[in-house]
């Protein structure tokens, strides 16, 4: 039996330690492809070169060219630029809008089955943007953000309460960024909602508070710490939990990007939402109730969703 494809497009920070993992992980043979010559190639040769020590056998090859990511199974797009100093919000949304031209064109030349994660900012745009570029079916298009929210989400929680991360379960909703939605009735420790938590005295309505603050700037805390860069390990992390939920057919319910067509009275957007992931991609969305505040808070996510969306439409309309 043939071994699994994984083409990573974007071999910078999040597409290196991508890599790692996806060999570490034996998910498949794993093709870099960036445009910036011989980085892709020297990670690829790095890491298989730890192959040895950690006792691996997945296949890693660098390439500029679109050609070997033929026939891959997964396809975790990472390729842009991140904001600089001096760049505006548009600056930034033309660049990558323009690469996920390009890579959404790569894609449907060479990978048309494969499944797609979309991790470059801003997300929803782009993995919108992606799936009308490629033109796969809005199943095999997805956006990674929300296993990444709720991850930090869960990491504070479990720190506040003393327990392990895998006692807390997250939600979280919305688009990426400031506006994101924090679920704080559907988020647990071994299914004991939050509020009750703070019933029982485990926790204050202003330690939760703060920390659904701190889940919103999380990508923010980490560009503070570094300086020169944005989060790599738990982005990683995150996108290669989605690819191996697909390869797997895992089904695990999970907050990713997906394409809505009527669940939650939204159309031909992405939004994070839980979706069922597996073999068939995006197999399903979970719609849940929201409370008026919830719901508003939602509302607001999405008009900065679409606010982007607009922007990207107006510098390039044919994808109005
Ligand atoms: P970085 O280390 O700069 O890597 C980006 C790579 O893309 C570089 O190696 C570039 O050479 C390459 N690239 C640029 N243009 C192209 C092109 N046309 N085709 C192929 N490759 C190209 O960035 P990073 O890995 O740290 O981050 C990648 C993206 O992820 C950025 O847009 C970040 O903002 C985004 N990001 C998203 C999240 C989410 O939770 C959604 C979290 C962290 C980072």
């Amino acid at each position: 039996m043939a071994r699994k494809k994984i083409a990573l497009i974007g071999a910078g920070m999040i597409g290196g330690t991508l890599a790692h993992l996806a060999a570490q992980k034996e998910l498949g043979d794993v093709v870099l492809f960036d445009i910036a010559e011989g980085i892709p190639e020297g990670k690829g040769l790095d890491i298989a070169e730890s192959s040895p020590i950690d006792g691996y056998d997945s296949h890693l090859k660098g390439s500029q060219d679109y050609k070997d990511i033929a026939g891959a199974d997964v396809c975790i797009v990472t390729a842009g630029v991140a904001r600089k100093p001096g760049m505006s919000r548009d600056d930034l949304l033309g660049i990558n809008l323009k690469v996920m031209k390009s890579v959404g064109e790569g894609i449907k030349t060479h990978a048309p089955n494969a499944l797609v994660i979309c991790i470059t900012n801003p997300l929803d745009a782009m993995v919108w943007a992606l799936q009308k570029f490629s033109g796969l079916p809005a199943n095999k298009v997805v956006g990674m953000a929300g296993i990444l929210d709720s991850a930090r989400f869960r990491y504070f929680l479990a720190e506040e309460f003393n327990v392990s991360v895998e006692s807390v379960t997250a939600f979280v909703l919305g688009g990426h960024g400031d506006t994101m939605v924090p679920l704080v009735r559907y988020s647990t420790v071994a299914g004991i909602p939050l509020p009750d938590l703070i019933e029982m005295g485990w926790t204050t309505q202003a330690k939760i508070d703060a920390i659904v603050d701190r889940t919103r700037k999380g990508g923010g805390e980490i560009v503070a710490l570094l300086k020169t860069g944005s989060a790599y390990y738990a982005p990683a992390a995150s996108a290669i939990q989605m690819a191996e939920c697909y390869l797997k057919d895992k089904k695990l319910v999970v907050p990713c990007a997906a394409q809505l067509s009527g669940q939650y009275g939204l159309n031909d957007l992405y939004v994070g939402v839980p979706i069922v992931l597996g073999a068939d991609g995006c197999e399903r969305i979970v719609e849940v109730k929201l409370n008026k505040d919830e719901k508003a808070m939602f509302d607001s996510s999405v008009a900065a969703v679409h606010e982007l969306m607009d922007a990207c439409v107006k510098l390039d309309p044919s994808l109005g």
